[in-house]
């Protein structure tokens, strides 16, 4: 019968074996430093390059939702084979994320050579950023190692994008077994970093022969997106704050923003006024503390999901390239 349970218990997911061989002391032996190393490198990167934290989680995201949590959007392209990165916009580009992870890992490499993974640095890195610009703190386990798999036609599909339908973000996360109050309490995110103009032109210039705006956008801030933006097409590199209130700092301003009309990207809008969503949208706004437990228990079972332990993986060492 216990049996049964267990196996059923682990069909339903709810059991992930390689789960209980993390921990959050995994270094502690190893590399006794780690933690201070994670500390010192985020804190230089952050304060030189304060786009940095943003970065990171982001990159974090689309790692774990690809492949898994297992540094495999790090790894460079080769002639042999076009590396999940270079499917991503503009994560090809020389990112703060990529870069603040090469720094730990230079650092942790002298320390304790060939210990730490990749996809830990990742991991704990994302956590200690989102603490620094005001986030909550959650537990990082640690013992993930690095995939040996990272192919660009594996992305497409598999990450939300802003064109794509409430019900569609939905079911990208449901698959990965993510509810769709995870889902809205991860989107939080958006309370920092930015998005290029591109990602919600559709919605501020000729949206309809009546409008030039889509009208769940506040008149007046749709009118400063369009002279923000007005260069877009010529000038790529041009983005706006997601949260235009308090950009750089993590804080449920997010979800205040949206019922005013001052979402950014089109998926933003709709999440504010699908009823499968919205409850949760007015939950975090009117609540901070309610958005911070929620997202710091999403990111802790999001830092889970598909990792590789055992063996499984490898310990890259580099975090571009495998072994
Ligand atoms: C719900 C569906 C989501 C959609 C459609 C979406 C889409 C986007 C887009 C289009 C951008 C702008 C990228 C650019 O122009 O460079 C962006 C930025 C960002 N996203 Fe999301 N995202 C979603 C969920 C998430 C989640 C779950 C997280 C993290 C847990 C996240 C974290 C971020 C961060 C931090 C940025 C700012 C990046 C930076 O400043 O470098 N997003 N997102
Ligand atoms: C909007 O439509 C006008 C007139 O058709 C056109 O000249 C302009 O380039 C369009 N703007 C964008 C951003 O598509
Ligand atoms: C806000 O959320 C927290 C955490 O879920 C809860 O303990 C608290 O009672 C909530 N506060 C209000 C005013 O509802
Ligand atoms: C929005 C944006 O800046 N997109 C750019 C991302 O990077 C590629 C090159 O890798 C450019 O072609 C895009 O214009």
């Amino acid at each position: 019968m216990a049996l049964i349970l267990f196996s059923l218990l682990f069909f339903l997911g709810l059991v992930n074996p390689s789960e209980s061989r993390l921990s959050v002391n995994y270094y502690q032996k190893s590399c006794p430093r780690f933690s201070q190393i994670m500390q010192d490198t985020i804190t230089n990167k952050q304060i030189t390059s304060p786009t940095t934290a943003a970065a990171t989680l982001r990159l974090f995201f689309h790692d774990c939702f690809i492949e898994g949590c297992d540094a495999s959007v790090l790894v460079s392209s080769t002639p042999f084979n076009e590396a999940e990165r270079d499917a991503d916009m503009n994560l090809s580009l020389p990112g703060d994320g990529f870069d603040v992870v090469v720094r730990a890992k230079t650092a942790l490499e002298l320390a304790c050579p060939g210990v730490v993974s990749c996809a830990d640095i990742l991991a704990v890195a994302t956590r200690d950023l989102v603490t620094m610009v005001g986030g909550p703190f959650y537990k990082v386990p640690l013992g993930r190692r690095d995939g040996l798999v990272s192919r660009a036609n594996r992305v497409e599909g598999n990450l939300p994008r802003p064109t794509m339908s409430i019900s569609q973000i939905i079911s990208i996360f449901a698959v990965r077994g993510f509810s769709v109050q995870e889902m809205v309490a991860l989107s939080g995110a958006h309370t920092i970093g930015f998005s290029h103009c591109k990602e919600f032109s559709s919605g501020i210039y000729n949206y309809s022969r009546s409008s030039q705006s889509n009208p769940s956008y506040n008149p007046r801030f749709a009118e400063g997106l369009r002279k923000a933006c007005s260069d877009y097409q010529k000038n790529p590199t041009l983005s706006v704050f997601n949260d235009i209130m308090t950009p750089n700092k993590f804080d449920n301003m997010y979800f205040q923003n949206l019922p005013k009309g001052l979402g950014l990207l089109a998926t933003d809008h709709t999440m504010a006024t699908d009823p499968r969503t919205r409850q949760f949208t007015d939950l975090y706004a009117k609540n901070q503390s309610a958005f911070f437990e929620a997202f710091g228990r999403a990111m802790e079972k999001l830092g889970l999901y598909g990792i590789k332990t055992g063996r499984r993986g490898e310990i890259r060492r580099r975090c571009d390239a495998l072994n």
